[in-house]
């Protein structure tokens, strides 16, 4: 396998009008007629034509309705003898493949005795012969023929336009997709399943028929997905004046797929997980997630569908775009200014646990990259959650009436078209001509080209006499892989300044006539630069990057005092939330600086745990919002501030912290657990949920304490909930209280639950999560997953079951995974090859979990390497694991 360059890039030598696929569906051995009519791209020199294609059996090839030489070249098939000049011509090739074999999920697959196809980014491939890139774009016509009693459901991408019987109990439907599209919007679905439906009228007055497509007993469980959906329609219409523009909309679900949801034209195909809910099935994180991905892969019939990629390298073309489009559509559906708030700082928990170490380890990639091996590597946190913070930067820069110019320019320039990042920038730049982004485009852009996680350094100094406040702002970023120096970045830095009373001062730089607003944004471009604050009565404490404004690491020598007036009174929720997770962190440092492991007195300073005492009884803020601020940041983003990382300590020291907190604020947690325990009946909206989630964390701390000491309180009160609760979200956290505090009630509450929703398989991927990720007391951990793969329920191949037991253990339990005798690096390196056999996608996100070994103190370093070096020596690695652990190992 060779790496692909996006330099290399090239038209393609053929276009593509037309698509009339005629499909024989049958598991072992499915026929696929493929009639294309093509052109030569007249702007390329004459060349051979090279289609893709794998794991084909290729029966036959008619090239304007007779047979035709051709030969094979590495998977491709390759045509030399076509008729010249710029007429059409038709090309018709029949092939057959094995649905029932598909275990990758990419292609054509079966899944519960229903088909399904997952297209991108290079599953058409699987299907026919083709020109299997996002530039080609064509029209689809699709005969659907199968057996009628087993595949009663016959769907593909846009309007049926005809169905009937044939002989021997098969029955067929024709669909035409009315928009041009390229081959991994493609879709189609047979099977027994029925729908929830809906119509509706959009702003036109166009009617749309939307359905919700799942298996028979699950209907039940649509109406929150369907509800998602309609917002989603009016969202776009609304905020961005983007219509539907089908007839009919469509969802599937399918417990068999490898990522969380696909936007084929249409014909929309999801996982299971974000579709079904139900509120005694589905916790009010499932209710959030599904709305989210309802949206964000609706929003895609437009940014990615309507205007798609011209290469794989513009991924976060769509991708960004989208999960900004699906970020701002879940705020303006929370409603509430904390609420938006609790929704940034979820997202950002997120870019920094999961995309700085990306961004810090060998797998370090531009959001642009450069060139890839395999594709499928490159759904990443850096293509996706970076790529939204930098559409979010041009947002801020533009402002959000610039922004929807923005947009409306992309779409009148590009509608039809694979375009690139640049042409979505420069439009952005070009209908907002005085911006900050217009004035500076060219180097904003190397937020598509330089990797790395940008730090900002901010000092401040004040004096009394001039009543002047100096703030330098220096920025610097780490080199990449293949990328040593860095040029400087476009930052945008929001920000306020507190008087020692907490109180917000009015910004006036030095030349401006008098003082504005408490926050703006200023805009760092620099290596270096000052800016003076003049008429500023007191030393103030800088409230910088508020909303968390860029993505990078701001270092400021704050004093805990800063941090603390900081967590009491800044108006931006998020630097609130910020002071507070500083202070623990910083807490959390000093622990892991000190050469003793025992600490000499309490961990967190009593001032620290008055304050967080302050938020939690706070009658005025959001519940969800203290739950956050009360969380103690996460191993995983402890680990990031440490070059050398010791897993075992940190994991001791944060449950020492959790303890502490637990334990200290006893009384606190009680009256929370009281005040919040009742949330009436249930309704997933984000005040109720956040409500839900504090008696959770407050349930959970009370346990913990409890356990500590033996008293039998408060396990016994959550073993109760777990058995009386009305809804998921409080059965499960009563349910996790019991399991992470070690009582001896959590065995028989786990049974219950596993008899109580035996065969709801979202519900049993909770059950053995939680168990995977459990603590490990005394090494129990990886026994207990090992037992947990010999349960009746579990199956690798099942791609929510592996990620439920095999990824919970290896990326959400370090204290378990991170043993000194390196036998979970071992169960990682058996658990990777099992799985590439079976599903190459899947196993290269495992194949992720040791990405930062090399920061790892030993003896985990030594394992962790020896692990992923048996990994790599194995044979017959495909494509996808290979890249991984190639770029591991440096
Ligand atoms: N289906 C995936 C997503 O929506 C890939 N496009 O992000
Ligand atoms: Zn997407």
């Amino acid at each position: 396998a060779t790496a692909i360059h996006r330099q290399d890039y090239a038209p393609p030598a053929y276009w593509i009008d037309t698509v009339e696929l005629t499909f024989d569906l049958d598991p072992a051995k499915t026929r696929v007629l493929n009639k294309m009519r093509l052109r030569r791209n007249p702007q390329v020199p004459a060349q051979a034509l090279r289609l893709d294609g794998e794991e084909l059996n290729l029966a036959r090839v008619l090239v304007n309705g007779a047979g035709t030489s051709f030969k094979m070249d590495g998977g491709q098939l390759v045509l030399e003898n076509l008729p010249e000049g710029d007429e059409p011509f038709e090309l018709e090739i029949f092939t057959t493949c094995a649905p029932d074999k598909n275990t990758q999920l990419s292609g054509l697959y079966v899944s519960e005795g229903t088909f399904f196809t997952q297209c991108e980014a290079q599953g058409f491939r699987r299907i026919t012969y083709f020109l299997d890139r996002p530039d080609v774009m064509a029209t689809y016509s699709v005969l659907l023929r199968a057996d009628k009693a087993a595949y009663p459901v016959l769907l593909s991408n846009g309007n049926l336009v005809e169905s009937g019987e044939l002989e021997d109990g098969r029955h067929f439907a024709r669909w035409h997709d009315p928009h041009r599209k390229p081959s991994y919007l493609f879709a189609l679905v047979a099977g027994k399943l029925v729908a929830r439906e809906q119509k509706i009228k959009s702003r036109s007055g166009a009617e749309h028929l939307l359905q919700v497509w799942v298996r028979a007993g699950d209907l039940h469980k649509t109406e929150h997905a369907m509800n998602s959906l309609m917002a989603s329609i009016a969202w776009d219409e609304a905020r961005f004046g983007l219509p539907l523009d089908l007839e009919r909309f469509m969802i599937v679900a399918t417990s068999d797929f490898n990522m969380g949801a696909m936007e084929n034209k249409g014909l929309n195909i999801f996982n299971t997980k974000y579709v079904l809910a139900s509120p005694a099935t589905a916790t009010d994180t499932d209710f959030a997630h599904i709305e989210s991905v309802v949206g964000h892969e609706y929003f895609h019939n437009w940014t990615g569908n309507r205007v798609t990629c011209r290469d794989w390298f513009q991924l976060s073309l769509k991708e960004g775009l989208t999960v900004f489009r699906d970020q701002e559509f879940s705020m303006d559906m929370a409603g509430s200014p904390s609420a938006r708030a609790v929704k940034r700082i979820e997202d950002v928990r997120v870019l920094r646990t999961v995309q700085f170490p990306e961004d810090a380890g060998p797998q370090a990639h531009p959001v642009r990259p450069d060139s890839y091996v395999e594709i499928n590597n490159f759904y990443t946190v850096t293509i996706y959650e970076k790529g939204a913070e930098v559409v979010r930067m041009q947002h801020n820069l533009v402002g959000r009436e610039g922004f929807a110019r923005g947009m409306k320019l992309y779409f009148e320039r590009h509608d039809g078209q694979a375009v690139t990042c640049d042409d979505f920038a420069q439009a952005m730049a070009d209908a907002n001509p005085d911006s900050e982004l217009a004035r500076r485009l060219d180097q904003f852009k190397r937020w598509y080209s330089q990797a790395g996680t940008p730090r900002v350094r901010a000092e401040g100094s004040y004096d009394a006499q001039s009543q002047i406040y100096t703030l330098t702002l220096s920025q610097s970023c780490a080199p990449t892989p293949g990328q040593p120096d860095k040029q400087p970045f476009v930052i945008p830095v929001a920000l306020g300044l507190l008087a020692p009373d907490g109180r917000a001062l009015p910004l006036q730089l030095e030349g401006e006539p008098e003082a504005g607003a408490t926050e703006r944004t200023v805009v760092l471009a620099e290596a270096r630069q000052s800016l003076r604050f003049v008429n500023v009565p007191e030393p103030p404490v800088p409230s910088l990057l508020r909303g968390f404004s860029a993505p990078v690491l701001l270092e400021c020598d704050y004093s805990d005092e800063d941090l603390l007036l900081m967590l009491a009174h800044d108006g931006d929720a998020f630097n609130r939330w910020e002071a507070g997770q500083r202070l623990m962190l910083r807490a959390a440092l000093r622990q892991l600086g000190a050469d003793d492991s025992k600490p000499a007195g309490p961990l967190l300073p009593p001032a620290l745990v008055e304050a967080l005492r302050a938020v939690l009884n706070h009658p005025q803020l959001d519940p969800a919002f203290k739950d956050l601020v009360l969380t103690v940041p996460s191993e995983t983003y402890i680990a990031e501030q440490l070059d050398e990382v010791d897993p075992q300590r940190i994991h001791a020291l944060r449950e020492a912290m959790r303890l502490e907190l637990a334990t200290a604020l006893r009384g606190d947690w009680a009256a929370a657990w009281e005040a919040h325990r009742d949330t009436g009946a249930y309704r997933p909206d984000p005040l109720s949920a956040g409500r839900r989630a504090l008696a959770g964390t407050a349930l959970a701390m009370l346990c913990l304490a409890a356990c500590q000491e033996g008293d039998p309180v408060w396990p016994g009160k959550a073993y109760q909930r777990f058995k009386d609760a009305g809804n998921m979200t409080d059965r499960f956290n009563a349910l996790s209280a019991l399991v992470v505090c070690g009582h001896e009630l959590a065995q028989p509450a786990l049974e219950r639950f596993h008899a109580l929703f035996r065969g709801d398989a979202l519900v049993i991927d909770k059950w053995f999560a939680l168990q995977a990720s459990a603590p490990d007391r005394g090494g129990r951990a990886l026994p207990a997953v090992r037992q947990l793969m010999q349960h009746p329920d579990f199956q690798l191949r099942n791609p929510n079951r592996a990620r439920s037991v095999v990824f919970s253990y290896c990326n959400a339990n370090p204290g378990g995974f991170h043993r000194a005798d390196g036998a979970g690096y071992a169960f990682w390196a058996e658990q990777v090859l099992a799985l590439d056999a079976l599903n190459p996608q899947v196993a290269a996100r495992l194949a992720r979990s040791l990405d930062r070994w090399a920061r790892l103190a030993e003896p985990y370093r030594a394992a962790a390497r020896a692990a992923i070096e048996r990994v790599a020596g194995h044979d017959g690695l495909s494509n996808d694991v290979r890249e991984v652990v190639t770029r591991a190992l440096g």
